[in-house]
């Protein structure tokens, strides 16, 4: 075994030369590993007892891709595509064998090779878009000749993997191995040379290409599918380019197009954006205070009290991954009806061939109902989800701390009320948190975890690791009012009222939110949730847009009516001018002079109140870090990623400039906009919040 970098090294086994890279975490192009490869290739090349190569890595994955942590700085020589014409350039064949995850520039590495093997486990993609980016190393180019460009796109454009099974059924993967990896790929770069087997560079490979010349359906109907999905993102539309440039374009022509788009979309915000929500997402679950190493609790059984809609949901996340649930209700028709809608979820999924019906009956099975919490003794976690009531979360939780076996996690789904006031309520307030779920929360990744005072560090550590195996992406907060997401919300939401009343209108309010990338505006968001959600009609007496559209009957999509009219079966707002008459007669008899307000500060007054709040809760410790902030709304309020999330988008627009509008709205319309310290000292100090991360 020859050391060519610190990453690569060179081995014989007879006359296959095996180029090994080992870059842990996950074989990261980064600077040695392509030097290394470069080198590698030359050096096998010239001697004369190696008759074919292949690349293989250590570890647990073949090549992610580029390194990330790369993009940014000046870029150091030998590139990526220049590493890939040299493979491209060899007389003797090379052999990619694959395992974990050929990603990215990983996967344009076995696309420059000559064959590509992998083990069934192997998975295939081009993660680029997700990114802000496209495949920068030929990967538009290759993939199009190796499997067409109708099967390449949807890869090269939503950077959805595909597993080894597809690869090979579409000619991505030339063999399966079972077994040793490099073993099975000695033998077959063997049979690749007994068989004396042309060199094929993919490059070369015109076939498919040829046959999608002149069909520019291909590409229409593409981007009609793209146009909803990828709203306001510009890598999607320029990963499409790229492979159009496949087919209109020779090899070197289009591998121009693809780095001046490539270049292009890497020196945008939204690529900066994205590639900082990368990093974001895995920084969550770092906390300072809570070591790595720390010991686990084993969860292996889990309750759920409630079975309404948070409570099916949670239930499911957790059978989805294998854990049993016994699942509490007051009344057996609630257990009933809750067992119902979890039946009817997974059913739906059946139909649609997401799952089989074999699955639906196996994750079934791992659901014990019950009208007993006695039947919680032997639960390792349990997760409260009933309504809203602190007096009824008191009254469980005091029953829990009876019921449950020593060290038995007590968790609420809670979305704002005092967990440090229901742990009370225990002898085991170190073993007692919030798990904040959202609706509908077995879709919803994001998780809120509420640290308590007294919560432990090992409870903390169990409830991040469980949340990974859930697959949600669980950000610690601590307990305030609404904690973090919800916080941050309400000060939208107070807002997008105070708008309409002043002047605005909910279509108007809801375009300029929809056009800032979020899925829709807060008048159609509160039709989604129900206007009736919080409302007190016993006491309801028309002082508030709430109460005189409940009092109308208006609860929103789920009757039709509220802010919008909705058509049988539609989710479509359609305009309800009797609303907008109602809206503007209300607030003449509440007083408000009505004045025309301009988009821009419609914008502002949504938006940079959600930042200033967020620097509050940096202030108070209620988040560790504002990229945390950022995680919570891209995943909990469908903040568009391509501006990665309130705190980003704060350093980009400058807090200079957010602080002078809220001073500006502050002398207006009140103390709402009163500037947080934190934003006051960080602009002081020429700093910004990505400076806390
Ligand atoms: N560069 C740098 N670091 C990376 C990395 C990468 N590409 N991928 C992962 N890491 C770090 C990650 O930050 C974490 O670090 C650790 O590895 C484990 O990651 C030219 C331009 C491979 C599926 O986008 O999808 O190639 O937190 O927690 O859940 O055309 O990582 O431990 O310090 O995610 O097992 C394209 C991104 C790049 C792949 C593994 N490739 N990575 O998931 O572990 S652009 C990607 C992933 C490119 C070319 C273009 C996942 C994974 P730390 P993890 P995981």
């Amino acid at each position: 075994m020859v050391a060519i970098t610190e990453a690569v090294s060179l081995e014989k086994q007879g006359e296959i030369g095996m180029l090994w890279i080992d870059n842990p975490p996950v074989n990261a192009l980064g600077h040695p590993v392509r030097k290394g490869m470069a080198d590698g290739i030359e050096m096998a090349e010239k001697d004369d007892e190696i008759r074919a190569i292949v690349v293989i890595c250590k570890g647990r994955t073949f090549c992610a891709g580029a390194d990330i942590r790369e993009f940014g700085k000046p870029p150091k020589e030998p590139h990526l595509p220049d590493v890939l014409n040299r493979f491209d350039q060899c007389k003797k064949p090379i052999i990619s064998a694959i395992h974990g995850t050929a990603f990215g520039g990983g996967l344009e590495t076995a696309l420059s090779s000559h064959f590509r093997v992998a083990v069934p486990t192997a998975q295939f993609g081009l993660p680029e878009v997700k990114l802000g980016l496209l495949p920068g190393a030929g990967g538009t180019q290759r993939l199009p000749r190796l499997i067409g460009p109708q099967k390449a796109l949807p890869l090269v454009a939503t950077g959805n993997p595909i597993n080894a099974e597809k690869a090979l059924e579409e000619g991505l993967v030339d063999e399966i191995i079972n077994g040793d990896l490099a073993d099975g790929a000695v033998d077959f770069a063997k049979r690749v040379l007994a068989e004396k087997r042309p060199l094929v560079r993919v490059r070369d490979m015109n076939d498919r290409i040829d046959q999608a010349r002149n069909k520019p359906e291909i590409f229409d109907d593409y981007r009609k599918q793209l146009a909803k999905r990828a709203r306001g993102f510009e890598a999607p539309e320029a990963c499409v380019k790229a492979v159009e440039a496949a087919v209109e374009k020779p090899f070197e022509d289009g591998l121009a197009v693809e780095r001046a788009l490539f270049e292009k979309l890497m020196s945008g915000s939204q690529s900066a954006a994205q590639r900082y929500y990368f990093f974001a997402e895995r920084q969550v679950a770092k906390i300072p205070d809570i070591p790595k190493d720390t010991p686990l609790i084993d969860i292996k059984k889990v309750g759920v009290i409630g079975a309404g809609t948070m409570g099916g949901g949670i239930t499911m996340n957790f059978v989805n991954a294998g854990i049993p649930v016994t699942l509490v209700e007051a009344k057996q028709e609630f257990l009933d009806r809750g067992l119902g809608v979890i039946r009817k979820n997974y059913d739906i999924s059946a139909s649609r061939g997401k799952m089989t019906a074999e699955e639906v009956d196996s994750r079934m099975g791992l659901i014990t109902g019950t009208t007993s919490m006695e039947d919680l003794a032997d639960a390792d976690l349990v997760i409260e989800a009933v309504y809203e009531n602190m007096n009824l979360k008191k009254e469980i939780f005091a029953k829990l701390d009876n019921i449950c076996k020593d060290g038995a996690i007590l968790a609420t789904n809670t979305s704002y009320l005092d967990v440090n006031e229901i742990a009370a309520q225990t002898k085991r307030p170190e073993y007692v948190l919030g798990l904040h779920f959202f609706s509908p929360a077995n879709v919803m990744r994001l998780l809120e975890i509420v640290r308590a005072e007294k919560t432990s560090i090992p409870v903390l550590a169990t409830s991040i690791a469980i949340a990974k195996k859930i697959k949600k992406i669980a950000v610690v907060v601590r307990v305030c009012h609404g904690f973090a997401g919800n916080r941050m919300f309400a000060q939208r939401k107070r807002e997008a009222e105070k708008l309409i009343m002043e002047g605005a209108l909910p279509s108007q309010v809801d375009k300029v939110i929809y056009d800032f990338g979020f899925p829709m505006g807060p008048f159609a968001l509160a039709d989604l949730i129900g206007i009736d959600l919080g409302w007190d009609k016993d006491n309801s007496n028309s002082r508030t847009m709430q109460e005189v559209l409940c009092e109308q009957g208006r609860f929103g999509q789920k009757n039709g009516r509220g802010f919008y009219n909705y058509e049988e079966g539609s989710r479509a707002p359609k305009p309800a001018p009797e609303i907008d008459e109602l809206i503007i007669e209300f607030s003449k008899k509440k007083g408000y002079i009505r004045r025309e307000i301009s988009d821009e500060e419609i914008l502002q007054r949504c938006i940079y109140p959600i930042i200033n709040e967020g620097a509050k809760i940096l202030e108070e410790k209620i988040a560790v870090r504002p990229s945390d902030l950022d995680v919570i709304w891209v995943n909990g309020y469908g903040w568009p990623v391509y501006r990665g999330g309130p705190m980003f988008y704060a350093d980009l627009v400058g807090l200079d400039k957010i602080l002078e509008v809220l001073k500006k709205f502050q002398a207006e319309h009140g103390d709402d906009f009163r500037p947080a310290a934190l934003l006051e000292q960080l602009v002081k100090e020429g700093r910004n919040f990505s400076s806390l991360n």
